[in-house]
């Protein structure tokens, strides 16, 4: 067993996007890609020297070899301990949780989240600070940079490296600790809700079933909701974690999540649907006959959260991702605490959380999430849910319903054009980009315009500025059209429409949505002549 420096040459496209650097897994195979990216990040973190790093991913195709090359690497470059997930697996919550309560350096998180995965799909890797939340910009520009010049990285060679089971061993000096992230997650997640009172609510005959996707959730969602909160076996359903999620797609939405989705809304509907997606972020919630978007689940658990034991409190404010309707800036406004709009990406949020300014953040990509950890939540947004089921004892659609008559519908569906030629995307937000200026003058579709930018972003705490964050037409009547491209596809470009329009308490709330939106769907084809420049049709992914 041996430290060795081997020599290596730069890649060009090393660059974290939305949340780490994400790419085919057969672009990661390319001769010493994984190490020079790891290498780049350790070179990035001065005083790692003897600290603890934890590393585990969501089990995905891979997981386990770029583990066991992470793990020596922290080895050669002076970690003094990893903590290593069973078999690898840290959903990413419960590795933010792990960073935390150990008080690690920091962490490696291997997922490329909702993407699919399996030798043709893809992989990922992030760096989450010892805070427990992805890192900063700051970082991973540094590491960016770093990986286009690096000619070295250092690894230890031989030895075994076996995380498969529970125990302890050494790494030429180094310290590894593999342990079941399970166990500690759920205890937290005690501390957080009434679990007494949910048992009660399964008790009494509720009806639930949890989509676990093939992917990392399935064994915490079982141990929680099968285990310790007494719902039927067999309430989650696919959940055993497999390398290529069985073949689908690991994104909890309408499309994704049909099967699901297509049960709630039959006659043998459960009366509570939830799914979770590759890595345990994310989030879909449906009661029987009634979708919750994503953005409405933060306002709704914004507005319900004092009724479980974590948050009963209350809330030091709201944030939310731009593109995300505001339908919780409302709530905000009635509680009377901050509300933050943020880039879209968790990492945004760290600081506000860190700081104590804002306890709960979501965003319409289907994720939401409490100071509790420092990433997006899956299992505890479906928790908070039950714990609000538990209390209230009415249906999530009535529930819904009655948020819509105190604050209001906002409208929402966000249309995705993946996989499009990346100029001609770029094409089109260059193409409005130059019209901002006029558009505020002149109207579009003889439609007031109130507000047209190019999204920035000042944080609040530390003064840094993110620029370039997506086009934000906003009309006079308060609806919105949002034009972004996704920092997560792998292949091509994501060109994302986000559409909102508010309807007020005592409008009318029961209208399809996209019939709802259908003249700002309209605009926005007109505004972007997005069908044109990309030669499609329609979008890809509504939802
Ligand atoms: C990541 C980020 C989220 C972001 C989402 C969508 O989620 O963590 O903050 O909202 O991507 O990003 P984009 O619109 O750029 O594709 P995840 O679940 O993929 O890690």
């Amino acid at each position: 067993m041996s430290i060795k420096t081997l020599s290596t040459t730069p890649y060009d496209d090393q660059k974290p996007g939305t949340s780490g650097l994400r790419k085919r897994v057969t672009h990661f195979q390319q001769p010493h890609y994984v190490e020079n990216f790891i290498q780049s990040l350790f070179d990035c973190l001065p005083g790692k020297e003897g600290q603890t790093l934890v590393i585990g991913g969501d089990g995905r195709y891979f997981n386990d070899s770029v583990i066991e090359t992470a793990i020596r690497m922290a080895a050669a470059n002076g970690f003094g301990k990893v903590l290593v997930g069973r078999g690898g697996i840290l959903s990413t919550p419960a590795a933010s949780h792990i960073i935390r309560h150990y008080g690690a350096f920091g962490g490696i998180v291997l997922s490329a989240s909702h993407n699919p995965g399996g030798p043709d799909g893809d992989f990922g890797i992030k760096y989450n600070i010892g805070n427990g939340g992805p890192a900063p910009e700051r970082i991973t520009d540094a590491v960016y940079a770093r990986s286009r010049e690096i000619e070295r990285y250092h690894i230890v060679e031989g030895g075994t490296v076996d995380f498969s089971g529970p125990g302890a061993f050494a790494l030429d000096g180094m310290a590894i600790e593999v342990i079941d992230s399970i166990a500690d997650y759920a205890a937290l997640m005690e501390t957080l809700f009434d679990f007494d009172a949910i048992r009660s609510l399964f008790a009494s005959g509720f009806t639930m079933r949890f989509d676990a996707m093939h992917a990392v959730t399935g064994p915490y969602a079982r141990e929680i909701i099968e285990g310790r909160l007494g719902a039927p076996h067999g309430t989650v359903v696919n959940g055993v974690p497999l390398p290529d999620f069985g073949g689908a797609h690991p994104d909890p939405n309408l499309v994704h999540a049909k099967e699901l989705y297509d049960l709630l809304m039959g006659p043998d509907a459960p009366d509570f649907g939830a799914a979770s997606d590759g890595d345990g972020d994310r989030n879909l919630i449906i009661g029987r006959n009634r979708f919750v978007t994503p953005s409405d689940s933060l306002a709704l658990l914004a507005a319900n959260a004092h009724l479980a034991p974590g948050y009963k409190r209350g809330l030091a404010g709201i944030a939310r991702s731009m593109p995300t309707s505001a339908a919780a800036d409302r709530v905000a406004e009635k509680l009377g605490i901050e509300m933050h709009e943020t880039p879209t990406g968790w990492k945004y949020f760290g600081n506000l959380l860190d700081a104590g300014r804002v306890t709960i953040c979501g965003e319409e990509s289907a994720g939401t999430g409490s100071d509790h950890v420092r990433e997006k939540d899956g299992l505890w947004a479906v928790l908070l849910w039950l714990n609000i089921l538990a209390v209230r004892r009415q249906s999530v659609d009535a529930i819904v319903r009655e948020h819509w008559a105190t604050y209001g519908r906002n409208y929402y569906s966000r249309h995705d054009y993946e996989e499009v030629d990346a100029a001609a995307a770029n094409g089109v937000m260059d193409a409005l980009r130059a019209r901002l200026p006029r558009l505020e003058v002149e109207g579009f579709g003889g439609r007031a315009i109130a507000l047209a930018d190019d999204f920035a972003y000042t944080d609040p705490v530390d003064g840094s500025v993110a620029t370039g964050q997506g086009i934000r037409i906003g009309f006079a009547d308060g609806s919105r059209i949002v034009f972004r491209l996704s920092g997560t596809g792998t292949v091509g470009a994501t060109l994302r429409i986000y559409l909102e329009r508010f309807e007020p308490p005592h409008g009318r709330h029961d209208r399809d949505t996209q019939e709802a939106l259908a003249d700002l769907i309209g605009l926005a084809d007109a505004l972007s002549d997005i069908r044109q420049k990309t030669g499609r049709a329609a979008p890809t992914v509504i939802t």
